[in-house]
């Protein structure tokens, strides 16, 4: 190896270094020149020994040089490219924390969620317990177990969507209490909420899908009295202290003596639904004994109570999902 061969090979590597983008090319360029094994470089070092005795410290000290100069070649590359990989990402990555910030749209419940929300706990404070129950809902706990006989007018008004000839859309959450009490040991307090369905006429007051709570009490000694406290107290407790419960004979054939419900805070009465004292029949066809036990049952229209409390004059607003109506709330 000559003088001559060791400056072009210092030249070569200079310019593969100057030359390398990353650092995975500098990598590759050290293990050629100066890898242990085969690097260009050690190679010669190891060559050293095989020239005659007097050329091998001026060969030596010039391929000690030539190594030195590779690495401080490979270090400053390496120190370079990593400037030029931060200046690139400053650049790219360039945050403008001037800029004003993306506000997150806020939501709200819709306010039939707000009206449940307050149901339930007004219901929970009282004591009673929810249970849900199923939308498609067996004609026997709709219907039959309610005490309806087959012929009943109120299978009429309560105008079904029938799945099969034993399954229907429940036309109410009443539908709940054949369904649970087999199961439940008195004294128990039940409430259950959610959609019901009816084959009715669509007007402002009348959706074929509404929503209705029904709350139960089966215990000892359960008189109407019980059955008026706490209609009154739900309904001053949701409509405001100074609201007036109207009770008017009614008929439901699951209860006796029955009542339809309506509430007055200073304008008209609103109606709201039906009350009573749960039918004997009732309670003995899930076993229990209607000389020993007593309850009373309410079940009430949900979707009045916003339309009330928030002036909205059209029950399909409800479920119209137009923002510019639900914004409001
Ligand atoms: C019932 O559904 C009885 N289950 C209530 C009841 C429960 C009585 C427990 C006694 C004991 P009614 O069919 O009247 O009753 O309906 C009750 C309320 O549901 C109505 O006052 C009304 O607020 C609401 N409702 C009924 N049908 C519709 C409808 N198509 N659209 C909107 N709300 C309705």
């Amino acid at each position: 190896m000559t003088m001559t061969n060791l400056d072009d090979l210092r030249a070569a590597a200079r310019a593969s270094i100057a030359q390398a983008r990353t650092l995975a090319e500098l990598e590759a360029l050290e293990t050629e020149y100066l890898g242990r094994r085969g690097g260009k470089v050690s190679e010669l070092m190891r060559a050293i020994g095989t020239l005659p005795p007097e050329e091998r410290p001026a060969f030596g000290q010039r391929v000690n040089a030539l190594r030195d100069d590779l690495v401080v070649l490979l270090r400053q590359r390496r120190e370079e490219l990593a400037r030029l990989e931060t200046t690139r990402r400053l650049q790219t990555e360039q945050i403008d924390v001037t800029l004003p910030g993306r506000v997150p749209a806020r939501g709200h419940p819709h306010p039939l969620v707000q009206t449940f929300q307050r149901v339930r706990e007004i219901l929970t404070g009282l004591g009673f317990q929810e249970v849900d129950g199923p939308e498609v809902e067996e004609y026997q706990f709709n219907f039959a177990a309610l005490n309806y006989p087959e012929e009943h007018p109120a299978l009429d008004e309560q105008m079904s969507f029938y799945l099969t000839d034993t399954l229907l859309m429940r036309t109410q959450t009443t539908a709940l209490q054949g369904r649970v009490m087999p199961a439940l040991t008195p004294p128990f307090r039940i409430f259950t909420l959610g959609r019901c369905f009816r084959y009715d006429p669509v007007d402002a007051t009348h959706s074929h899908t509404f929503h209705q709570v029904d709350v139960f009490i089966v215990d000892r000694v359960v008189s109407l009295a019980d059955l008026k406290g706490t209609l009154v107290t739900f309904a001053r407790e949701m409509f405001g202290p100074e609201t007036e419960v109207r009770f008017r004979p009614d008929f439901f054939p699951f209860v006796e003596p029955g009542a339809e419900i309506a509430i007055r805070r200073g304008e008209g009465w609103l109606e709201l639904g039906g009350a009573g004292m749960i039918h004997p029949n009732v309670l003995a066809r899930v076993g229990i004994d209607p000389e020993e036990w007593t309850g009373f049952a309410f079940g009430l229209g949900m979707d009045r109570m916003p339309m009330r409390r928030y002036g909205i004059e059209d029950i399909r607003l409800l479920f119209e999902n137009d923002l510019r109506m639900l914004r409001q709330f």
